[in-house]
């Protein structure tokens, strides 16, 4: 869709926003330590190399943060080659075309750019967060949000310390009052877990696991400790085959109860349809770095809708700036299960921005001009700073 073919306002959503005028775009890089080091099938995460994009703009900047890992472990898509799209790629090919910016000019003006999606969001939403700044108007209610506060739950890295571990971080976790648990699970570390879980914790704990692509649908061995995960009355069953097996996963649903999520696998609208209308997936995860921004997790948000799918807001281990888009996000119609946004304190001693806090189980969603968080000066001081004028 381009700029001048703009969709009309739904109800709840206010017209179009202005264009904010960009002085310069800014690509700053932060050094972050997790409170506890995450480990997913994947690999084990013990800080964030942040990579945020500022865009200097009169009325206030907007800020955006690009979600990547440090190394091309979740998707191909990795910080140090985000960096470098974006100040080679997208950045100047987005103010080549002037300089007064919307955020649907971004996706315009990047169309003929293939993938990069999270470098691409991080722009978008770091634009439109400028836009809103200088209307005065919160990201949640300019895209039309029902409720002020979201439902949190918590996703869970498989401990170094194995099972004892893993109880005494979910009795922590539920003490918090977080809503739900998402258990990270990958061959060898699953059904004992998790069963472990149901019986310390009981049935009516809302517990889920998450498998990150580990599990290979042609492996019995794997199927049969996903059969045992499925005896375990669990929420849903995210991501078990890896990201382009999306015909695996709808071979295999039938064989469970427990309905199929996918993550990693949905990247556009379209994927999300044909996963939803083969039977791939019974709930989706929804992401804005992996599916390029807001303006795309919105589409998916509608193409599950139609379809009575329900979707929920995944996280990527963000700071407060990623934090408070996803919390916008979480808020809108549709989104029914508590999402992975979790409090500031889950991931960081200190935020880069005003924590998010939890307030039995829930954040509260914010209601100031753009997302809501700006990082607080004193932790930029030692950010590494790339300015990219065009
Ligand atoms: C998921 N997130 O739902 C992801 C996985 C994930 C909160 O479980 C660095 C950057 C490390 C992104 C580890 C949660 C990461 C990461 C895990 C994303 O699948
Ligand atoms: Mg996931």
């Amino acid at each position: 869709m381009t700029h001048d073919q703009q969709p009309p306002a739904r109800p709840g959503t206010p017209d179009a926003l202005a264009p904010a005028p960009i002085e310069a775009v800014e690509l700053v890089r932060v050094t972050m330590r997790l409170v506890r080091p995450f480990r997913t099938s994947f690999g084990t995460q013990t800080g964030r190399d942040v990579l945020l994009v500022r865009v200097r703009s009169p009325a206030g900047d907007g800020w955006g943060e690009c979600v990547t890992p440090a190394a091309p472990v979740y998707s191909e898509e990795f910080t140090d080659g985000a960096a470098l799209v974006l100040r080679d790629h997208l950045v100047p090919r987005v103010l080549a075309a002037g300089r007064d910016l919307t955020a649907d000019d971004v996706h315009t003006r990047l169309r003929a750019i293939h993938g990069h999606r999270m470098a691409r969001a991080a722009l978008e939403v770091a634009v439109l967060d400028a836009q809103l700044r200088a209307a005065g108007i919160g990201l949640a209610r300019h895209l039309g949000a029902s409720v002020s506060r979201v439902p949190a739950g918590v996703s869970v890295g498989i401990p170094t310390g194995g099972v004892p571990e893993l109880v005494e971080q979910v009795a922590g976790y539920l003490d918090d009052g977080y809503l739900r648990i998402k258990a990270k699970v990958e061959p060898g570390f699953d059904v004992a877990p998790v069963a472990t879980l149901r019986e310390r914790f009981g049935a009516a704990l809302a517990l889920q696991v998450d498998a990150n692509g580990g599990y290979d649908p042609d492996d019995p061995a794997h199927l049969a400790a996903l059969d045992g995960l499925d005896e375990l009355e669990l929420r849903m069953l995210e991501q078990p085959f890896p990201a382009d097996r999306v015909r695996d996963h709808a071979r295999h649903a039938p064989r469970w109860r427990t309905p199929l999520c996918l993550d990693e696998s949905i990247t556009d609208p379209v994927a999300a349809r044909d996963a939803v209308e083969t039977g791939a997936a019974a709930i989706v995860n929804i992401k804005l770095g992996r599916v390029g921004g807001i303006r795309p997790s919105v589409a998916i948000r509608d193409v599950c809708a139609a379809r009575g799918i329900p979707v929920w807001c995944g996280g990527m281990l963000e700071t407060g700036v990623g934090r408070a888009a996803n919390v916008a996000l979480a808020a809108l119609p549709g989104f029914r299960e508590p999402g992975d946004t979790s409090a500031s304190d889950r991931y960081w001693q200190e935020d880069l921005t005003e924590p998010f806090v939890l307030e039995g189980g829930h954040l509260a969603v914010p209601d100031t001009p753009g997302i809501g968080r700006t990082p607080l000066p004193a932790r930029l001081h030692d950010a590494e700073v790339t300015r990219v004028d065009r």
